[in-house]
């Protein structure tokens, strides 16, 4: 589609009008030449958006986190919620017995409060990330161990926690209790005793159950169930219930929004915790039109189940998730790849959200995309016209695409863009929402660059890859 040319895209009149002016000056009267009201970025971001539905969007962060300026840029900007990573759990919190460390996890609190950010506390009592003196106790103290480490550590943030992880992961995959330190020592009691101790040491905060393979119906969701119906029937305080979704693209259950719903119909709020969707790498076009899928499921099937109160990706970007380390050979897994520019997962959130004017994502759209770049020294003009080559007339278009590296969009015409540079959003304003089979719409923005005029790459519509003409 890389049809150049020196032609301005201006109205007929003015490139008369100006002849073989300067290129610049043309263009720059241009900008000024077009619609008002359509230049810029929207300033929607996925917390506004999620709070606007009354949801909340969160992320986790460790410590380390806190030096990378271009993360806490985006953390304190998209995120209304935070997860510390790492850093309430026993190992940091309790290295020794009765000996408490919560430095780590004040830094990011006090991130999280000066980013008007609340925060999700995980977690209290987990056989992973547990210090070796706990599982080496006589089974005979660690009930005692357990409720003074609930005690102390819920204390400590009393009244600041939005919500805590009380209880991580109890179930194995067969849906049997983990026979880790607190089961062997309690048996299942240690659920209940756990939760009594924690609503004792903070009454605000909500207490959550937290796994992961139970987001669909299977028997590890069912175990869950039973155990949340039985802690509620005697009346032990538990508000929620954390489902992880550490998903394999392309893979969720098809039970998800059920199961939700089953676990919400027993009167407790549910919360996606630990949300990322792993790709094989490398991640190509089509993987990442299916991740945006993905995300864009999740958030439909959170908006869709009264009681879900919100969604946590777990880490900020593609370079801070646990997942390669865990997985080789997979990545990719968030939302904002390496550089922190949002990825087509970030759109279709968005737009689920209820962003740009208001598309629906649209599994299985069909586009063709060409495009017109006029450059000068320092900037370009670019008009794009996309095609619904699809049978669905889509009611909301948002066509996401690469800009070159050192393009950044300074204004646009016909469509709202977002951000200004790397993984650009395109969507409709009012007038041209509605792209019926076969038709055609044409916007377009004038960019900086430095040195490379290229067009954009990597076009998709609504979640799905379009060709390019
Ligand atoms: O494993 C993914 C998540 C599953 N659900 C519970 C979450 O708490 C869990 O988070 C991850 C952290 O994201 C990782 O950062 O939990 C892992 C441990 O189970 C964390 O990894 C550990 C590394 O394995 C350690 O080598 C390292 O010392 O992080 C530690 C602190 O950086």
């Amino acid at each position: 589609m890389s049809v150049r040319t020196l032609r301005i895209p201006l109205p007929p009149y003015a490139r008369r009008a100006f002849g073989a002016a300067s290129v610049t000056a043309v263009a720059a009267l241009a900008a000024a030449l077009l619609p008002t009201g359509q230049a810029g970025a929207a300033d929607s971001t996925l917390r506004s958006l999620a709070e606007s539905k009354g949801l909340y969007f969160g992320t986790a962060m460790t410590q380390g986190d806190l030096n990378n300026s271009a993360l806490t840029a985006v953390a304190g900007s998209q995120f209304g919620m935070l997860t510390p990573g790492n850093e309430m759990k026993w190992d940091t919190t309790e290295p020794a017995r009765d000996s408490f460390n919560f430095a780590p996890a004040d830094r990011l609190v006090s991130f999280a409060q000066a980013n008007s950010m609340r925060l999700r506390g995980h977690t209290l009592v987990w056989h992973s990330q547990l210090p070796s003196w706990v599982s080496s106790l006589p089974t005979t103290q660690v009930r005692a161990a357990m409720e003074n480490h609930i005690t102390k550590e819920v204390a400590h943030y009393k009244g600041r926690l939005y919500s805590w992880d009380v209880v991580n992961e109890p179930f194995n995959e067969d849906g049997t209790f983990r026979s880790d330190a607190f089961y062997n020592a309690m048996g299942s009691g240690f659920v209940a005793d756990a939760l009594r101790t924690a609503r004792a040491a903070d009454p605000t905060a909500r207490l959550y159950l937290n796994d992961y393979n139970i987001e669909g119906q299977n028997p590890k969701s069912d175990a869950m169930y039973n155990l949340v119906k039985s802690l509620r029937s005697q009346g032990v305080p538990l508000d929620g219930v954390g489902f992880q979704a550490h998903f394999v693209l392309g893979q969720i259950p098809s039970t998800f929004k059920a199961n939700l719903q089953r676990f919400a119909a027993l009167g407790v709020n549910v919360a996606i915790t630990e949300l990322d969707d792993r790709i094989q790498l490398p991640a190509t076009a089509s993987a990442l039109a299916q991740q945006a899928s993905d995300y864009a499921a999740v958030v439909r099937t959170c908006l869709a189940v009264t009681g879900c109160v919100g969604i946590t990706q777990w880490g900020v970007g593609d370079s801070d998730s646990w997942i390669p380390g865990t997985f080789p050979g997979y990545g990719a897994a968030t939302m904002y790849d390496a550089n922190y520019r949002p990825k087509p997962a970030y759109t279709a959130s968005a737009t689920a959200l209820g962003g740009g004017s208001g598309p629906s994502p649209t599994p299985g759209a069909s586009c063709k995309v060409s495009g017109v770049v006029n450059a000068w020294n320092s900037g370009l003009t670019e008009d794009i016209t996309l095609t619904n080559t699809g049978s669905t007339t889509l009611n909301g278009w948002s066509l996401a695409f690469t800009l070159p590296a050192g393009q950044t969009v300074t204004s646009s015409w016909n469509a709202s863009l977002t951000p200004a540079t790397g993984e650009v959003t395109a969507g409709n304003l009012g007038y041209n929402s509605t792209l019926a089979p076969g038709a055609s719409t044409s916007f377009g923005f004038q960019a900086n660059h430095t040195g490379d005029t290229s067009l954009p790459a990597s076009f998709s519509l609504n979640g799905s890859p379009c060709t390019t003409a």
